[in-house]
C-alpha cells in the first residue's frame, strides 16, 4: 500500500466513530407504548416494539427520563436517580430492554438530568430542613433582595420568577424550571461526586451513553447578575448558560466516569451558540461527543419565550443550518433534528400538516438525514404525526403550558387566544401517544383513559396504515435511512447551500472525493424551476413524488440527486 494511501486510511478510521454514522431515535416513554393497560407507556411497551425500531433502521435509542419522580415535569424532576418509576416498570425491565437492544445490534442512551433534582429528592429535603444542615449548600440559597423580593430578576423557563421563597429560613432557592425542580449547586464538590456516582451506576448497567439535560446550565454566574437581554433565548445564552466553570465541570465529569467506557454523550444545548460550541464538542476538548443546539428550535421566541412570539421565516432556518455547519465542520459534531418532546411536531411547525402532510413529512426526513451531523428522529415523525388541537385547556398536561396559562394575564393574552397559542406551541403537541393503529387509543393502550388524549387523526395517521402502503412516509424513512447508512458522504462529506437567499428553496450539495449529492427541497407550495441549480449530469435517487422531471419541484417536493 502507498504511504499516502495508508495514512489517508488511518485518518479516515480515526475520523469514523459509531455515533457519527448511526441514527438516534428518541422515545418519550410515557407516550410510546403501554403494555399493561394503565394508560401510561412503559418499558415493556418499548420492548414489544424493538423489531419495529430495528426494521426502521435506527441504531441508538434515547429514552427520556424513567427514574423515580413526582412527575411535575414528566420525569425531568427526579427524586431517586437509581430507581425506575413504577409507571415504567422495574430495573429488571430496563435490563431486559438493554439486552433486547444489544441482541439486535442497537444501543440505549438514557437521559441524565443533573442541573436540578425534584424538591422531593432526599438531598433537597435535607437542604431545606435548616440553614445549618450539612446538605444546605447542595442547592442555591440566597437572602431576599433589600425589598424582600427575589435576589434578582431571573425568570424561570416556565414563566414567573426563578426564585422560590422559603418561609422557615427566610431565603430563596433557585429553580430555573418549576418550583419543584431546584437547581443543584455544582460549586460544591460533594454534589459533583454524588452525580459522578450516579453516572457510573448506570454505565455499569451496560447502557451506551447519556443525553445530558440542559448541561450548559450547571455552572452559575455566582454574582447572580440581573438579566437585561431582550429575548428569552438571549437570556439563556448570556445569563444562564455557559457559566465560568462549565467546562471544568464537564471535563471532571468525563474523567471521573464517562472516560472509562466507550459511550456516547449528547449534550442538550440551550444557550450554546455556534461561537462557543466547539468548547463543548471540539475533538480534543475531552468534553462531549455532540450537542443538540436549539437555535432553530428557539426561533420565534420573544421576551418571555414561546408565548411572547416574534416572527421568523424559513430563511432563518436555512441560515442557522448553514452557520452551524460552517462553525463546526468536522472539528466537532452536532445532531440534526427538527423536533423533540419540547417542541411542536416538525411538519406542523415548519411545513404543511394538512394538504401536503405526506410530502412534507418525507421532505423533512430527507432534510434531517442528509445534513452533516447525527440524525435524531423523534418518535412518530416517521409516520408523519402532527400537532393536536385540543378543545379545551383542561386537556393539556404539560407544566410549561399550564404555568404560562396561569401567567396569561401578565402576558396580555385572552383565554381563547391562549388556547390557540397552546395548539401551536404546547409541548403536548409532541407528547400525544404514538399512533400504532386506527383502533382504540391508536393501539397505544387498552386503558379507557390515556394520560394524555390521543390525536383523533390516528384514524388516518398510524403505523398499521403506513405498513400497508409501499409509498408511505414510513417506507420513505426506511429508504432514506438506508441511503444514508450506505453512503458515508452524507455523514462526513462537505456541505454547501446552493440556494442561499432563496426564500422557498433549500438546495445543497454534500460531497467528498468519491461522490457528490445534490439535495433539492421546495419549502413551499409553488412549482419552482430548479434547472439553474442542476448543472451537471445527475441521476435522481429518491423523490417524494412519483414523477421525475429534473428541472422542476412541485409543492413541497424533495429530490435527491447523485452526480454522474
Ligand atoms: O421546552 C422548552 C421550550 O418550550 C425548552 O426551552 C426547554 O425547557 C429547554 O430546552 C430544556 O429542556 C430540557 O430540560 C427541561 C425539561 O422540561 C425538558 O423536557 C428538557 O428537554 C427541564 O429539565
Ligand atoms: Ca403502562
Amino acid at each position: 500500500m502507498h504511504k499516502t494511501e495508508s495514512s489517508k486510511r488511518m485518518a479516515e478510521s480515526k475520523e469514523s466513530v459509531w455515533w457519527k454514522e448511526q441514527i438516534i431515535y428518541q422515545i418519550y416513554p410515557r407516550s410510546f407504548n403501554d403494555a399493561n393497560g394503565d394508560g401510561i407507556g412503559d418499558l415493556r411497551g418499548i420492548i414489544e416494539k424493538l423489531d419495529y425500531l430495528k426494521e426502521l433502521g435506527v441504531d441508538i435509542i434515547w429514552i427520556c427520563p424513567i427514574y423515580q419522580s413526582p412527575n411535575d415535569d414528566n420525569g425531568y424532576d427526579i427524586s431517586d436517580y437509581r430507581a425506575i418509576h413504577p409507571d415504567f416498570g422495574s430495573l429488571a425491565d430496563l435490563e431486559h430492554l438493554i439486552s433486547g437492544l444489544h441482541d439486535r445490534g442497537m444501543k440505549l442512551i438514557m437521559d441524565l438530568v443533573v442541573n436540578h433534582t425534584s424538591d422531593e429528592h432526599e438531598f433537597f429535603k435535607a437542604s431545606q430542613s435548616s440553614i445549618d444542615n450539612p446538605q444546605r449548600d447542595y442547592y442555591i440559597w440566597k437572602e431576599p433582595a433589600s425589598d424582600g423580593g427575589p435576589p434578582n430578576n431571573w425568570m424561570s423557563f416556565f414563566g414567573g420568577s426563578a426564585w422560590a421563597y422559603d418561609k422557615s429560613s427566610n431565603e430563596y432557592y433557585l429553580h430555573l424550571f418549576t418550583k419543584k425542580q431546584p437547581d443543584l449547586n455544582w460549586e460544591n464538590p460533594k454534589v459533583r461526586n454524588e452525580i459522578y456516582d450516579i453516572i457510573n451506576f448506570w454505565l455499569e448497567k451496560g447502557i451506551d451513553g447519556f443525553r445530558m439535560d440542559v448541561i450548559p446550565l450547571i455552572s452559575k454566574r455566582t454574582d447572580y447578575p440581573d438579566a437585561h437581554e431582550d429575548s428569552f433565548p438571549k437570556v439563556i445564552e448570556k445569563v444562564y448558560s455557559n457559566g465560568p466553570k462549565v467546562h471544568d465541570y464537564i471535563k471532571e465529569m468525563v474523567s471521573k466516569s464517562i472516560a472509562h467506557y466507550d459511550v456516547l454523550t449528547v449534550g442538550e444545548g440551550p444557550g450554546i451558540s455556534k461561537e462557543v460550541a466547539l468548547k463543548y464538542v471540539g475533538k480534543d476538548r475531552g468534553e462531549l461527543n455532540l450537542i443538540f443546539h436549539l437555535d432553530h428550535m428557539y426561533l420565534g421566541q420573544g421576551k418571555d419565550g414561546k408565548y411572547t412570539p416574534v416572527p421568523y421565516t424559513l430563511t432563518d432556518v436555512k441560515r442557522i443550518f448553514n452557520e452551524w455547519d460552517e462553525a463546526i465542520g468536522t472539528d466537532g459534531w452536532i445532531s440534526i433534528f427538527m423536533d423533540n418532546h419540547d417542541f411542536p411536531r416538525m411538519i406542523s411547525r415548519f411545513g404543511n400538516d394538512d394538504e401536503y402532510r405526506v410530502e412534507c413529512a418525507k421532505l423533512f426526513s430527507m432534510l434531517i438525514l442528509t445534513l452533516r451531523g447525527t440524525t435524531c428522529i423523534y418518535q412518530g415523525s416517521e409516520i408523519g404525526m402532527t400537532n393536536v388541537a385540543y378543545e379545551s385547556m383542561d386537556d393539556y398536561r404539560d407544566v410549561e403550558t399550564l404555568n404560562f396559562y396561569k401567567e396569561q394575564k401578565n402576558l396580555d393574552i385572552s383565554d381563547q387566544d391562549f388556547l390557540m397559542m397552546a395548539r401551536e406551541h404546547s409541548r403536548d403537541n409532541a407528547r400525544t401517544p404514538m399512533q400504532w393503529t386506527s383502533g382504540k387509543n391508536a393501539g397505544f393502550s387498552e386503558s379507557d383513559k390515556c394520560w394524555l388524549d390521543v390525536n383523533p387523526n390516528h384514524n388516518v395517521i398510524n403505523v398499521e396504515a403506513c405498513k400497508k402502503d409501499p409509498n408511505s412516509i414510513l417506507s420513505f424513512y426506511k429508504q432514506m435511512i438506508k441511503l444514508r447508512k450506505n453512503n458515508n458522504t452524507f455523514v462526513y462529506g462537505q456541505y454547501e447551500e446552493l440556494s442561499k437567499g432563496h426564500d422557498k428553496l433549500f438546495i445543497y450539495k454534500r460531497w467528498d472525493n468519491k461522490q457528490t449529492y445534490i439535495v433539492c427541497l421546495n419549502l413551499s407550495q409553488d412549482v419552482i424551476d430548479i434547472s439553474d441549480y442542476i448543472t451537471s449530469n445527475v441521476t435522481c435517487m429518491i423523490s417524494n413524488y412519483k414523477d421525475d422531471n429534473t428541472s422542476q419541484l412541485k409543492a413541497w417536493q424533495a429530490k435527491l440527486f447523485r452526480t454522474i
